[in-house]
């Protein structure tokens, strides 16, 4: 599927004709990754895509609230929160707020851009469903990335904010490759601790050079040693041990919530920051077991980005880890030693291009910051555990917060919090064809 490569080359007239098919997603299961699309949703690709990379990309975000799932929380495990989320392009705030106003997704739409290109990035307010009489304005800002005037870097101090019923279209002409992150700038603490937090990145140029951000052998389904991107502008070839190179990448937001600011807003009252100590700790805005549920599972109608990592062994994969949170977080793969690459949309070289990069069993996230770490799967083991799924036998490593305390959701039984899985398959995987895919647990046909 062109989804990636199309989207981006979409005219006016086509981009509305996508929208169409967006509305229906976002009802379904929410809005993942529509810059990628994803397997089963209804962004069927019509338009030929041209050779090389096209000058806009339009996503409109809607900001309104709602209510996730947490497990763990009391009576329907349901919190408060707001978040952006995907919209038709051309909708405006009144044409939205029937079907979307209260109806809210976490954490914001993966956002996947290429190097070079014009984003244009529209922000409606929708206001408020359960605190209609609170009417914040939002903004986007996007953490770390250079801009053009800061109209467009989204700290209300220094621009302006959106306000209830109003839109406003940000530009950004994509300079710098690598793992960012999106937040709401508008009362900052408040606001992105109610999850008004998403990832985007910027693939390399260099990925051009292989036929476009997806290579084409790999875009036709076929096996393929091209790799699916490059994490970085390294100038390597994929079988140079520096190599930049994955086959697959997984985005995983980190962010951890205390629920009392939540409960506390739906309840028109104040919450004293001071107090800030977490009960839950997400990855994606889901908790474990949820962050091993597939991708726009059903169960999670709000939360609709998965955390789990699935693999062949043998593939290089990426993990970009990106934390919206306000503690530090330890994050391992049990028994699966990570190459970090890149800190905060740099690749770890030298000013005289000496590899920086490093090996580790554990990454240090600290908020507002990313990371781009890369693993190789490793050989299928029969003689260990093994489950298996649609795709066949597959290894189990853990993901996760190797602070035992964050493993927990609200301190009850069993396993919780900042945990997910990377399942390594015997060869049974497809290959992805967008970044984040992941391939359903059921047997086929899938819906
Ligand atoms: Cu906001």
């Amino acid at each position: 599927m062109e989804h990636d490569r199309v989207t981006r080359k979409l005219r006016r007239r086509d981009f509305l004709t996508l929208a169409g098919g967006s509305a229906l997603t976002v009802l379904a299961g929410g809005a993942l990754y529509k810059t990628l699309g994803e397997p089963g949703t209804s962004l069927a690709a019509p338009a030929p895509a041209p050779a090389s990379i096209g000058p806009d990309v339009q996503i409109h975000l809607a900001v309104t609230d709602g209510y996730a799932s947490l497990p763990g929380r009391v009576g329907d495990q349901t919190l408060y929160v707001f978040g952006f989320m995907e919209v038709p392009w051309a909708s405006t705030p009144q044409d939205l707020a029937s079907t979307y106003k209260g109806n809210v997704q976490i954490v914001s739409p993966i956002i996947a851009l290429d190097e070079g290109q014009e984003f244009h990035l529209k922000l409606s307010n929708l206001g408020l469903a359960v605190r209609p009489d609170l009417d914040d304005a939002h903004t986007v800002h996007w953490h770390g990335f250079p801009n053009v005037i800061a109209v467009f870097d989204g700290v209300p101090m220094q621009s302006f904010a959106v306000p209830v019923g109003k839109s406003f279209t940000y530009a950004y002409v994509t300079r710098d490759p690598g793992t960012f992150i999106y937040h709401c700038h508008f009362e900052d603490v408040e606001h992105v601790q109610m999850l008004m937090i998403g990832s985007v990145y910027v693939r390399p140029v260099q990925n051009e050079g292989n036929g476009g951000s997806i290579p084409k052998a790999r875009l036709a389904g076929g096996a393929s040693s091209a790799p699916l991107g490059y994490t970085y502008n390294d100038g390597l070839p994929p079988t140079d041990p520096l190599s930049t190179a994955y086959d697959r990448e997984f985005s995983l937001l980190l962010t951890e919530i205390d629920e009392r600011p939540h409960d506390l807003l739906e309840a028109v009252q104040e919450f004293v920051w001071a107090y800030y100590e977490p009960q839950y700790w997400t990855i994606n805005g889901r908790a474990y077991p949820d962050t091993v549920k597939p991708n726009n599972d059903p169960s999670l109608p709000h939360q609709p980005i998965s955390s789990l990592v699935q693999a062949n062994a043998g593939d290089r994969v990426l993990l970009r880890l990106a934390h919206l949170g306000y503690q530090q977080h330890a994050m391992e793969v049990v028994g699966i030693p990570l190459k970090v690459v890149g800190h905060d949309a740099n690749l770890l070289r030298g000013p005289g291009g000496a590899d920086l990069s490093y090996w580790t069993n554990v990454v240090y996230v600290a908020p507002s910051t990313t990371r781009d770490c890369l693993f190789t799967a490793p050989a299928f083991d029969a003689g260990a555990p093994v489950e298996s799924d649609a795709y066949g036998d597959y290894n189990v490593y853990w993901l996760q917060n190797r602070n035992y305390n964050r493993q927990t959701n609200n301190g009850q039984p069993g396993l919780g919090g900042m945990v997910s899985e990377v399942r390594v398959y015997n060869g049974g995987l497809p290959a992805q064809t967008a970044g984040h895919q992941t391939f359903p647990l059921l047997s086929p046909p899938f819906p």
